[in-house]
């Protein structure tokens, strides 16, 4: 059911419990001219009902609550942000240390108030820049570190005692977080001085950010070392940030990224509990993220409902001495998938937006989105406007200067008691399946996202949700703009050449003792694998090398996938349009004697897969035959999968800007098999300007973000149909 059902079935039942002040309503007849104001509902995908008007009965009754004081709903601190503005940190990092080390240093001065490392994704994947696997990959979305030096140089001249770090890593979380103490222990500062946070958030990472390495159980017990480490040697780093951007970002509403948010922390917490630490040495630097997206009220009140309900279930399940372990803090990022690339200057309105919704939700910290992000990767100057935008937020709006100034609305109160009680069905129903692992492991949380996700496409597709300048109020003429250009290659040889130079004047049977204690220590469990993983660090052992080190027993982790059904067709409204397209493709089974077949892949070690399930999804209710190929394929392996299927077309999603090395090689490789026959189409996060290079390399079809499925699945049916002369 969590599959199939459709967003209209709740509809009828929502409605006809809902009644209004009998006053307004008399009064709302009379000026709709007789109409029902029940006709001014909306109703969320959340399946939450948007009243007209709220009155003080929506509360049912409930008091007033004071910020720092339980269930801390108002806010964990008494003075909230009143004093302190929140932290303005924007995620970003540059293909090398040195370019990433002078932006850092730039935005300092500038207003930007801490720091949080992007990684490349070959770090993040625990490969070294010199693995052929990388070769698409390295420095394309963000900073690549293969070793301590590096680290070295990303915060050479930055103090780490004074700037709070947050670093997005998951995967090579015990390299990465070695290498930074290490990187502060060589500049003078001590293990007990350094803030700031590691995201080390791996169960999201298998619902849907994708860049795990090892297998949960193992991982698990990474991330139980590290809390135990920290809570003793580092005890102001945050030591987990538990995501729900991630996934909202893959299509999950806002009660579900709240439930799922909220159950991955209770899951943390049980296993440190296994690893014999107590509820006051971990929950206390456990923090949070959020993402932010464009429905305004809901995003304020679910920052609400997570510290109340995160403090309500820590209070009720473990009892803590200290009033740290109920706070729920978090960082929140604007959304990225709410940013067009049509119009584009209107996601700096969008970003506006988001960032007050996330201010009114009182959060620690914000990362607010360049408006070009759906084209390519930020440049100086949309960074500047994203930096600027939390800038004036907080020096011009007097918006800090008022803790939780909705609480007490009716509508911000009653919408926090609706959001807190659908994500304690949830949180409930996963602690049913045995808790957050279990859940993962029967595939029911991303199964559910990828179902709203595809949902919200045939919202969208239909024009049930608008968004401006794509489903409406498109222009005619779109100026291009301006994106970041990154010269892979160049950034790869320098890569090479500095491993290559730390290898040689490393003690090498030092660097292979640290490698082996680490192995052993992932085979028997004795002894810790951050503090094994800071000796390798000193050692000038790899990103590769440890790894590597904890692969051999391990193994690497892989994803199987499933195409979720039915649920862009039952939430498509035009259905004559959808129809057509589904006889078209009757009709080409009936001619062929099989269905249009399609192998949809990822190239590289880009793991965002929201893109690419949503269009397996409308395509499979469309009829095609959908196959979704395994991650992080290199070309030749997903030439290989297409020819062994015998499929009639690839389609290759790329949201990591690899698609200028990653597509002509697959082309390549098709021709080397005799298949280049098979139409190669591809989507994603691919500048216009990029779309002729494409089609020369022998790329068939390129779809711009925002592209309708209908129309995406139109051409692609007509380009199959054409190369097969039907
Ligand atoms: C603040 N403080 C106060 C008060 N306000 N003390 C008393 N009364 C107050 N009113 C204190 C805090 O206790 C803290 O002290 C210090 O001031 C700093 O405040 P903070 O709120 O802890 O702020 P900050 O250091 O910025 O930390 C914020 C959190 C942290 C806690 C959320 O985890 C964080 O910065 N997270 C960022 C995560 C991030 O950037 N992720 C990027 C994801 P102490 O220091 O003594 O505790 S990017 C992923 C994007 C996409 C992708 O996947 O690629």
């Amino acid at each position: 059911f969590l599959v199939k059902a459709s967003t209209f079935q709740f509809i009828g039942r929502a409605l006809s419990k809902i009644k209004f002040n009998a006053q307004w309503e008399k009064l709302a007849k009379k000026e709709l001219c007789g109409k029902d104001p029940k006709s001014l509902l909306y109703v969320s995908p959340e399946n939450i009902t948007l009243k007209p008007v709220y009155f003080e009965e929506d509360r049912k009754g409930k008091k007033g609550e004071i910020p720092g004081v339980f269930p801390l709903t108002r806010g964990h601190y008494a003075t909230m942000y009143t004093g302190r503005k929140h932290t303005i940190r924007q995620y970003s990092g540059f293909s090398t240390a040195q370019e990433s080390n002078q932006l850092y240093k730039k935005n300092l001065k500038a207003g930007q108030t801490g720091l949080s490392v992007a990684f490349s994704l070959s770090t993040h994947r625990g490969y070294d820049s010199d693995n052929p696997r990388v070769a698409g990959d390295v420095g394309m979305a963000g900073v690549a570190i293969d070793t301590v030096e590096d680290m070295k140089i990303l915060f050479s001249g930055i103090p780490l005692d004074k700037h709070s770090v947050s670093m997005t890593m998951n995967g090579a979380v015990l390299p990465i977080l070695a290498f930074f103490i290490v990187a502060g222990e060589e500049q003078g500062v001590r293990q007990e001085e350094l803030r700031g946070t590691i995201q080390n958030d791996i169960l999201k990472e298998y619902m849907v950010r994708n860049t795990f390495i090892y297998p949960p159980k193992p991982s698990m017990h990474i991330i139980s070392d590290i809390m135990a480490y920290m809570s003793k040697k580092l005890p102001r780093y945050n030591t987990i940030s538990i995501s729900g951007f991630h996934i909202q970002e893959a299509g999950a509403d806002k009660s579900t990224e709240l439930a799922i948010t909220i159950a991955d922390g209770l899951e943390y917490i049980d296993a440190a509990i296994k690893h014999g630490l107590d509820i006051d040495d971990v929950a206390p630097r456990l923090s949070f993220f959020f993402g932010v997206g464009m429905d305004f009220y809901m995003e304020i009140a679910k920052l609400r409902a997570a510290r109340r309900l995160w403090a309500k279930l820590i209070q009720e399940k473990y009892h803590p001495k200290k009033r740290e372990s109920l706070m729920l803090r978090t960082h929140c990022q604007t959304s990225g998938w709410s940013l067009t690339e049509q119009d584009p200057y209107n996601n700096i309105i969008r970003t506006t937006i988001e960032a007050m919704a996330a201010m009114f939700g009182q959060t620690q910290s914000l990362h607010t989105d360049s408006f070009d992000e759906a084209i390519g990767l930020p440049t100086e100057f949309s960074s500047r406007l994203a930096r600027n935008t939390q800038v004036i937020l907080q020096e011009e709006t007097n918006i800090p200067k008022v803790i939780d100034p909705w609480g007490g609305s009716y509508l911000m109160e009653s919408l926090t008691d609706q959001l807190e009680e659908k994500a304690l069905e949830f949180i409930k129903e996963i602690e049913e399946l045995g808790g957050m692992t279990k859940a993962i492991a029967s595939g029911i949380p991303k199964l559910r996202i990828e179902a709203t996700a595809a949902r919200k496409q045939a919202r969208i597709d239909s024009g049930l949700d608008t968004i401006v300048g794509v489903n409406k109020f498109h222009l005619e003429n779109e100026e291009p703009i301006e994106a970041r250009i990154i010269d892979n290659t160049q950034v790869r040889l320098e890569q090479i050449a500095s491993i290559k130079k730390v290898k040689q004047e490393r003690n090498d049977k030092k660097a292979m003792e640290c490698l082996q204690a680490i192995t052993e220590c992932a085979k028997t469990g004795e002894g810790n694998l951050l503090d094994l993983s800071i000796h390798a660090a000193r050692a000038r052992c790899t990103v590769g090398e440890i790894s590597q080190a904890l692969e051999k027993v391990y193994g690497r982790y892989q994803l199987t996938h499933s195409i979720v059904q039915g649920a862009y067709k039952g939430s498509f409204i035009n259905k004559e349009d959808f129809d057509n397209l589904a006889n078209q493709v009757e009709d080409f089974k009936t001619k062929v004697g099989r269905r249009p077949r399609i192998l949809a892949g990822k190239l590289g070690q880009d793991g965002h897969d929201r893109g690419i399930k949503v269009i397996a999804s409308g395509f499979s209710d469309l009829g095609f035959d959908v196959d979704v190929g395994p991650l992080f394929q290199t070309p030749h392996e997903l030439a290989k999968d297409a020819v062994t299927s015998d499929v009639d077309c690839i389609g290759v999603s790329s949201l990591a800007a690899g698609h200028k090395t990653l597509l002509p090689d697959l082309i390549s490789e098709l021709k080397k098999m005799g298949a280049d026959d098979i139409v190669v189409i591809c989507g994603g996060v691919i500048p216009h300007k990029d779309y002729n290079y494409l089609y020369e390399k022998g790329v068939h079809l390129v779809f711009g973000p925002g592209t309708k499925i209908l129309k995406c699945a139109q051409r692609t049916l007509n380009k199959i149909k054409e190369m097969k002369k039907i």
